[in-house]
């Protein structure tokens, strides 16, 4: 349950990162954490998963492992020692798959290998657009650890090599950074992966993966938070908060409302629909996300990166919201003005199915934004985000905003750790007291 980001949220954020900084108080926190407190690396293994256990033909071979480039700069493989390039291993020693050295990594972009013999997710975001960059086929166990070098020399997997790892603590020291302990609860019709945390808007690197990363599944698996896997490759769209950003959509309309027809921020509508997985209404978001970028955006979507969500085996505690996202309609408001505004929807993205909604990792579509009908530079679109609300209470709901092209070289410049960029997209983090006061009726 420790890696799950939600609760609280502030709280734990702070703890992780303390984990780290406070050399002399860790070990009482913990009695294995951050024992070498290895600094952030360029390159990072951001979502995984082992397999999914189901009746599908090669279920456990729906692997994929996900590599993402974490500096504001285009990112290229190269090797010292002359070999082929970066090396992905599994627990069992064999290199599963190579980055290959001249592979330019987008910035804030991802890499992807995945096991073709089962991999499920290739029209995730839309059809044949999900690939993997790199292919294998040998099994990686549901129960395992991955590390990346960066080599690809068998000889020289070594500790001073690694760029990251992530496994369960019980694999070898090497394929693991402490270790996980939330751990897929067996191979049997469960669909859990591994994300990293994002719950700043950026990945969260301690050097100790249970603080790192977030079981999820899209189905009540035991100790997973309700989410949706994500896997991303070279030409998916890349983290923009910095350069698309939200404002109100119209700042003369309050900033939260019951009627869903004018133009406030924020629309509550108790309206129960359990057949949608708003038991308690919806909670609507609405934001103008404005392109400056520079360039004309082809592609524009929003990825949960924190969210009040159902837990698989213990729900939602009490006095917390339970919030699934669900795909919106487009809209026409009535502005303050005495005008309207067509404000769009946004569509969740599959595959996989996402039978009780999404949460954690969803993502959804801009579907109005593509290449034939990009978003000018310093031109906005309006949308809403729908949320179901099965439970009421306080919510917390964060979107990284994702787009493409990925920017120009050169990059803007990398913050320092201590002044991470303002997560920009979307931000409710209040007590709602509709939604409390409608949890105590
Ligand atoms: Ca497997
Ligand atoms: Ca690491
Ligand atoms: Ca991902």
């Amino acid at each position: 349950m420790s890696s799950l980001a939600a609760y609280p949220y502030t709280a734990r954020a702070v703890f992780a990162l303390t984990l780290c900084l406070l050399a002399g108080a860790q070990t009482a926190v913990r009695a294995q954490s951050c024992t070498d407190c290895p600094p952030t690396s360029n390159m990072l293994i951001s979502e995984f998963r082992f397999g999914v256990g189901s009746t599908a033909p090669n279920a456990d071979l729906d692997e994929y492992i996900e590599l993402y480039n974490n500096t504001d700069a285009p990112l290229t493989v190269t090797t010292s020692d002359g070999s082929e390039g970066w090396a992905l291993v599994a627990a069992d020693g064999q290199t599963r798959f190579v980055v290959p050295a001249g592979t330019i990594i987008p910035v804030r972009g991802h890499y992807l290998g995945v096991n073709s013999a089962g991999y499920s997710l290739v029209n995730y975001g839309g059809t044949g657009t999900t690939a993997g960059d790199a292919t294998y086929t040998t099994d990686i166990p549901l129960i395992s650890g991955v590390a990346l070098f960066n080599t690809a020399n068998p000889a020289n997997f070594t500790l001073a090599n690694r760029l990251d790892a992530v496994g369960a603590s019980s694999v070898p020291f090497l394929y693991r950074e402490n270790g996980l302990t939330t751990l897929p609860v067996s191979s049997g019709s469960t669909n859990y992966f591994h994300s990293r945390s994002l719950a700043t808007g950026l990945p969260r690197d301690t050097g100790d993966n249970e603080n790192d990363f977030v079981l999820v599944s899209p189905n009540p698996d035991f100790g997973a938070i309700m989410g949706t896997p994500g896997p991303e490759n070279l030409a998916s769209p890349v983290q923009r908060n910095l350069q698309i950003k939200a404002s109100s959509i119209d700042p003369g309309s309050p900033a939260s409302c019951t009627n869903a027809i004018l133009a406030c921020e924020r629309v509550r509508d108790t309206t129960p629909n359990p057949g949608n997985f708003s038991t308690f209404g919806t909670l609507s978001i609405r934001r103008r996300f404005t392109n400056h970028t520079g360039q004309a955006v082809t592609r524009l979507r929003f990825r949960v990166v924190d969210i009040t969500t159902s837990v698989g085996g213990t729900g939602v505690p009490a006095g917390t919201a339970d919030l699934r996202l669900l795909s919106s309609p487009d809209i026409s408001v009535f502005t303050s003005g005495g005008g309207t505004l067509d404000v769009r929807g946004l569509t969740r993205e599959e595959p996989p199915a996402q039978p009780n909604g999404g949460g954690l990792n969803t993502s959804l579509s801009a579907s109005t934004v593509i290449l034939a009908l990009p978003l000018a530079a310093g031109a906005s679109i309006d949308v809403h985000f729908l949320l179901g609300v099965q439970q009421t209470g306080v919510f917390g709901f964060l979107v990284n905003v994702e787009a493409l092209p990925a920017p120009v070289n050169p990059a803007p410049q990398r913050l320092p750790r201590k002044r991470l960029a303002p997560l920009e997209a979307v931000k409710e983090r209040h007590t709602n007291h509709e939604l409390a006061e409608r949890g105590s009726n």
